[in-house]
């Protein structure tokens, strides 16, 4: 299984790609900075096999079928048991269609409680997307925690697997009581 090696999905091997490959340069399969759009081989490793590769088809266009995920926000203030929504939209490149499967996974930093807990929904499981065509979920988050979350959205169809990070504050200042500073 190979990776499409225009990593950004912008129509181009290009500098955009190789810079991508690059911060996750030496990088393994459960590292953050493990990226396994990077790893162009799949085999667990951003290494310099991925890196020839990538130059190997630096300045080609890219006709392989994919798409692209994206975030309205990708820092996120959520106040005190409150809901705050996100909309991740997928979009169709170069002809794609098919069934994407969405999951969300949370890594926590700077927890300030061990059983800080971030509610992160999405509004469904899955998305059909049509060539050339967008579709939007929403991703409803909510804590009554305070902490900083990395939470990775992940897009997977067959081979393909898309990612986004979103990195998501949480708060424990109860505005009905405080003046909360957010
Ligand atoms: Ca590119
Ligand atoms: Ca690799």
């Amino acid at each position: 299984m190979t990776r499409n090696v225009d990593i950004n999905a912008n129509g181009m091997v290009d500098n955009a790609d190789s810079k991508i490959l690059n911060a996750a340069f030496g990088c393994v399969q459960g590292n953050s900075c493990y990226n396994p759009r990077a790893d162009l081989n799949a085999d667990g490793t951003v290494d310099s096999n991925d890196n020839a590769t990538l130059n190997a088809y630096f300045s080609a266009p890219d006709f392989l079928p994919d798409y692209t995920i994206s975030s309205s926000a990708v820092f996120v203030s959520v106040p005190y048991a409150t809901t705050v929504n996100v909309t991740i939209s997928l979009t169709s490149v170069n002809g794609f269609s098919g069934t994407v499967a969405l999951t969300t996974a949370d890594f926590r930093m700077g927890l300030l409680a061990p059983y800080s807990e971030l509610d992160a929904t999405l509004s469904s499981p899955s998305v059909i997307l049509t060539s050339g065509s967008t579709a939007t979920v929403t991703l409803s988050l909510y804590s009554v925690v305070a902490a900083t979350h990395t939470l990775v959205v992940t897009g997977t169809s067959g081979a393909f697997s898309n990612t986004i990070i979103i990195t998501v504050n949480t708060h424990n200042c109860n505005s009905r009581f405080n003046n909360c500073p957010f």
